[in-house]
């Protein structure tokens, strides 16, 4: 098991589009345990696999308050989408921003589980919410893209500004 380093916007690799994952073998399931372990460390209810850069077309996700219900879905695809609600969005890769975003209410999603067999499922509630802002990920999109363009260069501007003092901060300790 590794902990794996969770890239932080405005970091270009998070824009990139993942591709189809061909194989659901040993080595795919190794990174899926890294994900889970990366996940729960953080913590955090969802992460997809471009935030680790790796550009391939996997997430997982546990919105269990008892962090025993993970959830992976490999190659998903959004079959039906009905109503529509507005929560509180946060981001391991924009640490410390909750805005409001909406979303589809209810999805109906096939993808491939961690043993590659093909599975249909719906989600509603948190999970529903979860798994589009993964899947968002996917596309090389953020929650930060549904905000007005002053917000976001706001958050990335404060960003930038906590990422060069962590700098200072290792320069002073070395
Ligand atoms: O940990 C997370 N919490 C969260 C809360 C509301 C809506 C979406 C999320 S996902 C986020 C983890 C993350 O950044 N996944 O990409
Ligand atoms: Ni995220």
């Amino acid at each position: 098991m590794a902990k794996l380093k969770i890239l932080e916007f405005p970091d270009p690799r998070l824009r990139k589009k993942a591709v189809p994952v061909e194989n659901v073998d040993a080595a795919l399931r190794q990174l899926v345990d890294d994900m889970f372990e990366t996940m729960y460390d953080a913590p955090g209810i969802g992460l997809a696999a471009t935030q680790v850069d790796v550009h391939r077309r996997l997430l997982v996700a546990d919105v269990s308050s008892e962090k025993n219900e993970p959830w992976v879905l490999i190659n998903p695809v959004i079959l039906e989408k009905d109503g529509t609600e507005v929560s509180e969005e946060g981001c391991l890769s924009v640490p410390g921003y909750y805005e409001a975003v909406e979303r589809a209410e209810h999805i109906r999603v096939r993808y491939l589980d961690r043993d590659g067999i093909e599975v249909e499922s719906e989600f509603e509630g948190l999970l529903a919410v979860c798994v589009q802002h993964e899947m968002d990920h996917l596309e090389g999109k953020l929650f930060v893209d549904y905000l007005s363009e002053a917000k976001r260069q706001r958050i990335r501007k404060r960003l930038e500004k906590d990422r060069r003092s962590r700098e200072e901060e290792r320069a002073t300790v070395f």
